[in-house]
């Protein structure tokens, strides 16, 4: 099989004429990468093995070693991004996908990273949170010129800290962060934490309008977004974080979309254990069970896994939900019958709703009564064990077992055991003080 870089760089050899010099600490335009097939993803790097990340619905980057150093291929362009089934658009990301696959390395590891423009305009990568020289922040302009469409550049670096951190361009921002540019860069600490966890999520935050019936990312919006996203994807197309009972698991949340999220979990007290600045002396953790993400922020939130399938959710409600339409009249409590007979005259297949709340959307919706633009997700969906769930956007579950089958996939449904689950009353007893 032909190496993908090979296929690359074939056409693009000639233009690029920069040597690294691996003692100048600023990007480099890159000289032709060697063909060496990439190793595959070693959980020991450094003077001892950790949980290595996992990216739901996404991967980590590979790498390979190459004379001590840690070299991975960034390559940005245009992809196929789906947000859930029946919703597909062109955007913008790294190596086919948004949010881009995640960068995985050990405190102490120098790294060495080619970055390639497939985009038809200037790009950079800055390393949000690392600590680096000057040249190899990233900045259009400011640390090194933009890299133009078609040529690679190389950053390196030695890694000095761990934590949770990100990457994006600083080259037309606005935009290409818009479209979906972005991804997380986890740091291992050399030293062995003094309580590992069994599990490590990566999940980026990020907000899209995807106008109704459109298929490309409306970058000018500033505030109101119509998909809010988990690692690019949307209730229920978000997949589960699953744990067994007893485990400690911990949720790295980055943000990097144009609002904070207060992130809720449900059945626990996380404690907040870390962030960009890395893991934090332990008497500096707090228990809570929301978490403000900020934008630009990065938080790292650690818990006991206890059974049961647990809601992990952004708790401003509006982006739990997917496309719909904002700065419509209220209409909570106002019988639309009369107004609603005329405007079916004049628009075929016209449907009231609100009245009562917007729960029976989700059931129109089910029902297949109410058919939305092309490629224009329903507001709210996913139907669990007792019925619809009505949420959608930032939203996904934590599922916990005692026991996870050998693959470690989505277990299905909790079943919560006899006697611990809300029941029907069958009378309201007449002593009962309200
Ligand atoms: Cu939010």
């Amino acid at each position: 099989m032909i190496n993908r870089r090979q296929l690359l760089l074939g056409g693009a050899a000639s233009v690029l004429a920069g040597k690294l010099v691996a003692t100048n600490a600023s990007a480099q335009t890159a000289a032709p990468l060697p063909n060496v097939s990439e190793n595959p993803q070693s959980t020991t790097g450094g003077t001892h093995s950790f949980v290595p990340v996992i990216t739901p619905n996404g991967r980590s980057l590979p790498w390979r070693m190459r004379d001590g150093v840690k070299e991975f291929h960034l390559i940005a362009e245009e992809v196929d991004h789906e947000f859930a089934p029946g919703t597909r658009i062109k955007a913008w990301g790294y190596n086919g996908s948004t949010p881009g696959p995640t960068i995985e390395a050990i405190e102490g590891d120098l790294v060495r990273i080619y970055v390639t423009n497939k985009l038809r305009e200037p790009t950079t990568v800055h390393w949000h949170g690392l600590l680096l020289p000057f040249g190899m922040d990233g900045v259009a302009g400011l640390t090194q010129p933009s890299i133009k469409p078609g040529e690679t550049w190389v950053y390196e670096f030695p890694l000095i800290q761990h934590g949770t951190h990100m990457y994006h361009p600083h080259a037309d921002e606005m935009i290409q962060m818009a479209m979906g540019m972005m991804g997380m860069f986890i740091i291992h600490p050399r030293m062995p934490d003094a309580n590992p966890v069994d599990r490590d999520y990566a999940l980026l935050l990020h907000n899209w309008a995807i106008h109704p019936g459109t298929f490309r990312p409306d970058p000018s919006i500033m505030t109101e977004f119509d998909l809010w996203t988990i690692n690019s994807r949307v209730f229920p197309a978000i997949d589960s974080l699953v744990a067994q009972t007893g485990e400690r698991v911990r949720v790295r949340i980055g943000n990097l979309s144009m609002w904070n999220h207060p992130m809720h979990m449900h059945g626990v007290q996380f404690e907040v254990t870390g962030s960009d600045g890395g893991r934090w002396p332990q008497n500096q953790w707090r228990k809570e069970v929301t978490e403000i993400v900020g934008v630009g922020q990065t938080r790292d939130l650690e818990f006991t896994a206890v059974p049961g399938d647990w809601p992990l959710h952004c708790h401003m409600s509006h982006h739990t939900m997917n496309a719909m339409g904002h700065g419509l009249p209220n209409t909570i409590g106002v019988n639309q019958r009369q107004i609603a007979r005329r405007i079916a005259a004049l628009v075929p297949g016209y449907m009231p709703m609100g009245e009562h709340g917007m729960s029976e959307h989700q059931q129109h919706i089910d029902a297949g009564h109410m058919q939305g633009p092309d490629n224009t997700l329903p507001m709210m969906g996913g139907q669990g064990l007792y019925g619809p769930m009505e949420m959608g956007g930032m939203f996904t579950l934590i599922k916990v077992r005692d026991q996870l089958d050998a693959n470690g996939g989505d277990p299905g449904w909790y079943q919560a055991p006899a006697g611990t689950q809300a029941y029907k009353a069958t009378a309201i007893p007449d002593d009962l003080p309200s």
